[in-house]
């Protein structure tokens, strides 16, 4: 992101060469900064998946295929061992996923508890564009993958089998973990994409195996609209990562896109749903929840609860990972 002094050292330049009839205000100069297109995503496992997205965004397509093909990245990478393929499974050793996408005039599909399809992210885009709906759930959710030509497969990795056998054996219980360094204890980390076009128009996208050893049948934060995932395209979008139950009690992102509506910047807007949580719910320090927004003029920022929590960016301008300020600082 360009910062202020580049800023200021950019719009020198720029005022002296203005002439007279295209003179604008420094407000609506500085409104006009942010760079465009632009994709964010959560944790480094977005970095892949931005480059996938840029594919799409640097030949001037359309964002919600961007943030599409974006996160079908790590849905299909078993090494992502948070979202789709390869997922933790739920205490009943079964992979049940979570998705929703949305774009910019404020569509929105979404499954929930589906098992046995790879890319959940487009099977909600299907129920976005082929149903009077907005959520499909659990077997519904997979009968209407399997009738849109989607294949059932085996998401239980070898590897993850014996982690929840493992699980089963010693622990038994449900405990999440705030931020894991070891990716192979990593036990959440939903990718939540969020893009604009050069066309200026912002969609969305969230997919996740939601939770380690959750309880079977639990859905989390990631396929509600709302609470994963909210875009309003004359305003700008969030989403989150994190311990969904605090997510959802809250309605997170549609809470940081109200931030940004009432003028907020959306690093500011993040916080602001953040200090929310903090207010509301007791037991937050045993939880990570990290916010990314993005305006529709390309402005983007972060908050998360606990240090740690990294996300990518990708325009123009920068490509790579930017850590989050966070609420309980770094001692
Ligand atoms: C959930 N928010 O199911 C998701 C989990 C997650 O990083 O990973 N977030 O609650």
């Amino acid at each position: 992101m360009v910062t202020r002094r580049s800023f200021i050292t950019k719009s020198t330049i720029g005022i002296a060469g203005i002439s007279a009839s295209t003179k604008m205000f420094a407000s609506e100069m500085w409104k006009a900064e942010p760079c465009k297109p632009v994709v964010i995503s959560t944790w480094n496992h977005g970095l892949p998946a931005n480059e996938e997205a840029w594919k799409i965004l640097a030949g001037n397509g359309y964002s919600l295929d961007a943030v599409e093909a974006g996160v079908r990245v790590p849905e299909a990478d078993p090494e992502v061992i948070t979202v789709g393929y390869g997922g933790i499974p739920d205490a009943k050793g079964k992979v049940t996923l979570d998705a929703c996408i949305m774009n910019e005039k404020g569509d929105a599909g979404s499954v929930a508890y589906l098992q046995h399809i790879m890319h959940p992210v487009s099977v909600a885009r299907l129920v976005m564009e082929k149903t009077p709906h907005v959520m499909l759930s659990g077997k519904g959710a997979l009968k209407f993958a399997l009738a849109n030509g989607f294949e059932k497969e085996k998401l239980l990795t070898h590897d993850m089998r014996k982690r929840w056998k493992k699980w089963k054996k010693e622990k038994r219980e449900f405990s999440p973990k705030i931020n894991i360094e070891n990716q192979l204890e990593e036990n959440h980390d939903t990718i939540s994409m969020l893009a604009v076009d050069s066309d200026g128009r912002l969609c969305g996208a969230c997919t996740t195996s939601g939770m380690a050893f959750k309880m079977h049948g639990r859905v989390g934060d990631s396929p509600i609209i709302g609470a994963g995932l909210f875009v309003d395209g004359e305003v700008g979008g969030a989403a989150a990562t994190g311990s969904g139950e605090l997510v959802m009690k809250t309605l997170g992102s549609f809470l940081v896109v109200e931030f940004m509506r009432n003028g907020m910047s959306p690093a500011k807007a993040c916080e602001e749903a953040v200090k929310r949580i903090v207010k509301k719910v007791p037991d937050y320090e045993n939880h990570q929840i990290g916010y990314i927004a993005l305006s529709k003029s390309g402005e983007y920022g972060a908050f998360s609860l606990q240090p740690g929590f990294d996300y990518a960016v990708k325009n123009h301008e920068f490509t790579g990972l930017k850590e989050a300020e966070a609420w309980l600082k770094k001692l």
